[in-house]
């Protein structure tokens, strides 16, 4: 199978991080085939913040978002994957999540959800484009996929 054109934006957030979920979480995405193509941890500027949330903006709990998730470093991502990663999560509200998933498994409250993930292609796109340089982006064939993992 040829290269998959599926990206999204997967970030541990800074309780993810603290709680040391960093590689468990990048393991699950491994694990089921998918493939990495951009990585850095960083401590999040408000203002990244503000762009990448900003349909939450009028929410009454966007200043307790905000300083949560500018509260440490996060671990951003890029993968090809978008609507497997979306399952892979689990519900916005970890008590939602069906075990299995990463939020079901290692967290309990909404605004301690461990992990982001891109809700569609278009906020995948917008999200990896914030985060990400464009030569901060690797291409190359996973040699797994195009004969282990894809048929
Ligand atoms: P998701 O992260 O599942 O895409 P979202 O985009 O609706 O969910 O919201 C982004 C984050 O904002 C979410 O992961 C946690 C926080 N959040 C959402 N709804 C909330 C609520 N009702 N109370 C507190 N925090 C909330
Ligand atoms: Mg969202």
């Amino acid at each position: 199978m040829a290269e998959r054109e599926e990206r999204t934006f997967i970030m541990v957030k800074p309780d993810g991080v603290q709680r040391s979920l960093v590689g468990e979480i990048m393991e699950r995405f491994e694990q089921r085939g998918y493939k990495l193509v951009g990585l850095k941890m960083m401590t999040a500027p408000k203002e990244l913040l503000e762009m990448h949330y900003h349909e939450l903006r009028e929410r009454p709990f966007f200043p307790k978002l905000m300083a949560y998730m500018g509260s440490g470093p996060v671990v951003a991502m890029g993968m090809d994957i978008v609507a497997q990663g979306r399952a892979m999560l689990g519900a916005t509200d970890p008590l939602k999540s069906a075990p299995g998933t990463i939020r079901g498994d290692y967290c309990q409250a909404t605004g301690r959800n461990v992990c982001h993930g891109s809700d569609s292609k278009a906020s995948a796109a917008r999200e990896i484009s914030l985060w990400f340089k464009d030569s901060e982006l690797s291409h190359y064939t996973n040699e797994q996929h195009t004969k282990w993992v894809y048929e």
